[in-house]
């Protein structure tokens, strides 16, 4: 059976109806759906505002002809949920999921803007890096095998199935760039590299190998989709915000792929501030998430349900999530210049000259995640392919 698809003139009764309004007073509704999936509506009252986020049965960008299960917004909650446990500081406020209608109701992020819009605009990182990098290890520290036992990761196992976007992922990430499909589109300019990747065999195997380990790399509770328009930054009373929202694609599988989509888009940005004649931070960003993160991690080590599980094993580990980073980052680069979904970031630009910048290091990404070993090894090789 089909759920209510919620209007604009719907929330105020869908609110009081919930337990999330009184009723008493007056509320304006207007909707503010920005993602390409679900529609987000804002309510506001007499000192009171709240975010109503509603998952379609299809892809909102896409309309009907896209089909979705609104099952989705179950694994966003879950996610909420899992973080809420240990950096319940890095999320939105979540007053309440409704299940029958896929709704969640959440803290009104309004005064916060959007890294993305934040970075295209010339604005800077703040601490989004840092908080990006405790977000991840927290998150997957408590959901793998090391922060649980083995009954426990079973458990969550079974609960954290996400087939429908896991699908996604896997076609418009992580295959469909590399070959003839409708979906894909680039800027005239790079039909030379969109021809020259597709017909690539050694990207395609390394993309391949990447593609597997999202399918069975079940190493931890990811968010799913951690690009910069996933992350809402901003000021509240003389502090720094950072929040990490819309985890509908969360599922359990390798750690390197939350962390290198947020690499990815760091180095969109940064072929972006290039060619705007700006310094990027990108190197200095990529160093400070992934210190954050190795740092949260080691600190929480200690804490692992299973001791069989040796120092030596935790640094190997690490250093594999490290390469898988940066594969992952690759392959994000990639498909947002010749896949589906593209970045404001890039095509908001004249020409294609930063998107050509992005796509080349997204291919070294992919091949060479196994012998760049540092952040500055990454910095030299976004330089090198800067050109003079
Ligand atoms: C059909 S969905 C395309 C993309 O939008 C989401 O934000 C994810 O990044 C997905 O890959
Ligand atoms: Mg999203």
């Amino acid at each position: 059976m089909s759920h209510r698809l919620l209007e604009t003139a719907d929330i105020p009764g869908y609110l009081r109806d919930h337990g999330h309004w009184d009723g008493s007073g007056e509320v304006a509704v207007h909707e503010v759906s920005d993602g390409n999936l679900n529609r987000v509506f804002i309510a506001t009252g007499a000192g009171w505002s709240l975010a109503v986020k509603q998952a379609l049965p299809w892809v909102r960008v896409a309309g009907p002809s896209w089909p979705l299960s609104p099952a989705r917004a179950d694994a966003e909650a879950r996610a909420y949920r899992a973080v809420a446990a240990v950096a319940p500081e890095t999320i939105p406020v979540v007053h309440g999921y409704d299940p029958a209608d896929y709704v969640l109701v959440m803290e009104d992020m309004s005064d916060l803007r959007v890294l993305r819009t934040v970075l295209n605009e010339g604005g800077g990182y703040g601490g989004a890096s840092d908080a990006i990098g405790l977000f991840v290890a927290r998150l997957s520290f408590a959901t793998s095998d090391f922060g649980m036992t083995s009954a426990e990761r079973k458990a969550l196992l079974a609960e954290s199935v996400n087939p429908e976007l896991c699908k996604i992922t896997e076609d418009v990430v992580l295959s469909e760039p590399y070959l003839e499909h409708e979906h894909n589109h680039w800027h005239p300019d790079l039909a030379d590299l969109a021809a020259a990747y597709r017909a690539d065999a050694a990207l395609r195997t390394e993309i391949a190998e990447l593609r597997h380990l999202f399918m069975s790399g079940a190493q931890a509770l990811l968010h799913g989709d951690l690009h910069t328009g996933s992350i809402i930054v901003g000021n509240r009373a003389g502090a720094e915000v950072v929040r990490v929202f819309d985890p509908e694609f969360s599922y359990v599988g390798p750690i390197g792929f939350d962390l290198g989509l947020y690499w990815g888009n760091l180095v969109a940005a940064e072929s972006r501030a290039r060619v705007l004649g700006a310094v990027g931070e990108h190197a200095g960003q990529l160093a400070r998430s992934w210190a954050a993160f190795e740092t949260e991690f080691r600190r929480l080590w200690p804490q692992r349900a299973d001791t069989f599980f040796d120092d030596a094993y935790l640094d190997r580990f690490l250093r594999r999530v490290w390469a898988d980073s940066l594969g992952f980052a690759g392959a994000e680069l990639i498909r947002r210049i010749i896949g589906y979904a593209h970045l404001t970031d890039l095509d908001s630009l004249p020409d294609a000259t930063a998107a050509r910048h992005a796509l080349l290091v997204g291919r070294e990404l992919v091949l060479r995640r196994a012998e760049l070993a540092t952040p500055a090894d990454v910095a030299a090789l976004v330089d090198d392919l800067a050109g003079p």
